[in-house]
């Protein structure tokens, strides 16, 4: 956690959320519980995402900066590690048994090593992460491109977003996941990311895989990625918001 700020806004809202919801949260998230005042929130919201992807049209790619610009520390954040037992054996035995599932709304159900994932077609970037919490930092990315191992599985009509589970649970609040639409999902820089700086991702990273959705903030990037599930809507999911920090507030849409 970068600082005081994000630390205690993040500890309130994970505590607030695993003792029963909003009902406990402050004044200002109160109101925000009103129907209309949500109602005017997201509307707001979409607005906001539809001139931005106007402005940026869908294709634009996020800034790549040079070898040079690398930042020397990349903080990691959020979960740095996975207690589960099962992880902690993969990882001991360089996730050499690990397997990524693809399922949901997809023709052809798969599920993929990580040396399988490694043949895929793939892209590097140096991009620059952006916290919420207020700290950002230059990294380089290698992964596959999501958008054609998408195509190779076949995305059923139906399916709208991807939602990216987590093998880590943070806090009280359950696992980690996280959501982006189909836009997001075929952009080029949009990678499922299995090195770091030229070497394998490390375990606070996020080993073996995270996804790198570089025009969004740092919490859309999700770690730990163990199941892509392709739905036609997050509804029905979790808290209903389409991701782990949404479900306690944060906007789905996170453009930078
Ligand atoms: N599974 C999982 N993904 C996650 C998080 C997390 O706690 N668990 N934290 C998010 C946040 S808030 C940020 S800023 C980045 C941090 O990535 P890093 O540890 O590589 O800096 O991961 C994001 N993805
Ligand atoms: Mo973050």
């Amino acid at each position: 956690m970068a600082n005081e700020r994000g630390l205690t806004r993040r500890g309130f809202l994970i505590r607030g959320a695993a003792v029963g919801g909003a009902a406990l949260l402050g004044g200002c998230d109160q109101l925000s519980q009103s129907p209309s005042f949500r109602e005017m929130l997201y509307k707001a919201e979409g607005a906001t995402q539809r001139v931005q992807r106007l402005v940026l049209s869908e294709r634009s790619l996020a800034r790549e900066y040079s070898e040079a610009e690398l930042s020397k520390h990349f903080k990691a954040n959020g979960s740095t590690n996975v207690s589960d037992p099962a992880y902690q054996q993969a990882a001991q035995n360089g996730f050499a048994d690990w397997r990524l599932e693809i399922d949901g709304l997809v023709a052809r159900p798969t599920s993929l090593s990580l040396d399988e994932l490694r043949k895929l077609p793939a892209r590097t970037q140096i991009t620059r992460h952006d916290c919420v919490e207020g700290w950002s930092a230059i990294g380089k990315w290698t992964g596959a491109q999501l958008g054609p191992l998408l195509q190779s599985v076949g995305l059923k009509p139906e399916a709208r977003y991807l939602v990216f589970h987590c093998t880590d649970t943070l806090g009280l609040s359950g696992k980690y996941y996280e959501s982006i639409d189909l836009i997001d999902a075929f952009h080029p820089q949009t990678i499922l990311a299995y090195d770091m700086n030229g070497a394998a991702l490390p375990v606070p990273h996020g080993a073996p895989l995270r996804l790198r959705v570089e025009r969004q903030l740092g919490y859309k990037h999700a770690k730990y990625v163990e199941r892509i599930e392709a739905v036609s809507s997050f509804a029905m999911l979790r808290g209903g918001r389409g991701g782990f920090w949404e479900d306690l507030g944060y906007e789905w849409y996170a453009g930078i």
